[in-house]
């Protein structure tokens, strides 16, 4: 492979220089892939290999990224499991039947990876022969407490009231449904290695929804059996839980994951000083909205940002999704601030 660099890095193996990559590197941000986006909806991007693959490819030859990461999105699990979803533009996605009742519940199906979600795992095999080892590709997959929470919601929300009120009224039933939840999460994170992805990533975009308590009866569990399924498949698991940094200890004690993401919110000394280093390599953290500054800027910040990392066991990204009104040019700037950066 040409450039191994944040697949060494995730081991905590020595490297030349600090990769990089960000969340949600292939997106809105890139007039390039609203280009494709023009002539397929969301939905049907990720549907077809192709077309997934071509946005994949997209920030590794345009932002110059050390990963790609599989174009794809956490829904896609719950719909695999037989719930109707839609991606409007201006709306966002959406189950258009939540989860209300013990039917709802009792009609979801298991998810064998092949078929049900078999067209991730053509596009992760063409992504794998395009790349042909130029950098390595990551797959991903939400966590069982955030799979939920959108299945419960239907939507994003503020409160989550309606999936906390399940996690009161009924905790049986969320136990249940979590459980489940991890089992298919493992298994087709395993697939996704198996059909080409060299290190996997989980979100858990919603835990920071949920107090200490609940945290570590409805999240962490589940989360740990789907990281300790995933680990199985031989790759680095990067666990991601934004809004939670209170828990960086436990997470990476009970996760066993070789690599926890650190949010914009949390310094990174802080970090540092919390885990243990000789086991886990940690990955973040510019706040995204820093790429609204100006090149010069940016590459001061990103710079004060990797002195704080140190250079073993650190993958530079940002503490959040990029957002969408990004300047392709400020975030090429970013990636070129990590690759020039000499400690
Ligand atoms: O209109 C469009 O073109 C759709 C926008 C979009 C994109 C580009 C959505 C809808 N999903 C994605 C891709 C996506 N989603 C990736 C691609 C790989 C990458 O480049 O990183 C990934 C990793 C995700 C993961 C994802 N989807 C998360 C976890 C990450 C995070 O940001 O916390 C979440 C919460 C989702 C749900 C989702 N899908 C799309 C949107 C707009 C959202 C968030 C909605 C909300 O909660 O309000």
């Amino acid at each position: 492979m040409a450039n191994d660099l944040f697949l060494r890095a995730c081991r905590r193996q020595p490297v030349e220089r600090t990769p990089v990559w960000i969340m949600r590197q292939a997106g809105r941000y890139l007039p390039e892939y609203r280009a494709v986006r023009q002539r397929a909806d969301f939905l049907t991007m990720v549907r077809t290999p192709e077309l997934a693959a071509e946005v994949t490819l997209q920030p590794v030859e345009l932002i110059g990224v050390d990963a790609a990461i599989i174009f794809s999105d956490i829904l896609v699990v719950p719909q695999a499991m037989g719930m109707r979803l839609s991606v409007e533009d201006g709306v966002g996605p959406r189950f258009h039947q939540p989860l209300r009742t013990p039917g709802d519940f009792e009609r979801l199906r298991d998810v064998i990876p092949e078929d049900g979600l078999g067209y991730v795992l053509e596009a992760l095999r063409l992504v794998r022969q395009e790349l042909n080892g130029r950098v390595p590709v990551i797959g991903f997959a939400g966590a069982p407490w955030t799979l939920l929470s959108y299945m419960i919601e239907g939507t994003g929300s503020k409160s989550f009231s309606h999936a906390k009120r399940l996690l009161v009224e009924a905790p049986t039933m969320a136990h249940d449904l979590l459980a489940r939840l991890a089992q298919i999460v493992g298994n087709y994170l395993v697939s996704q290695m198996k059909a080409g992805a060299q290190a996997l990533q989980l979100f858990d975009s919603w835990s920071g929804a949920l107090g200490p308590r609940d945290f570590r009866e409805f999240a962490l569990p589940y989360l740990s059996q789907a990281v300790q399924l995933a680990r199985s498949g031989g790759g680095p698991v990067i666990v991601f839980c934004p809004g939670s940094n209170w828990a960086l200890e436990e997470i990476a004690a009970e996760t066993g994951a070789d690599v926890v993401g650190v949010d914009w919110q949390t310094d990174p000394a802080e970090a540092r000083r919390r885990l243990p280093l000789s086991q886990v390599a940690l990955q973040g953290n510019l706040d995204p909205c820093w790429l609204y500054a100006e090149p010069p800027l940016i590459r001061e910040r990103t710079h004060q940002m990797l002195d704080a990392f140190g250079e073993r066991g650190h993958i530079a990204n940002l503490g959040h999704g990029i957002l969408p009104d990004t300047p392709p040019a400020h975030a090429r700037a970013f990636v070129a601030a990590v690759q020039e950066w000499r400690r």
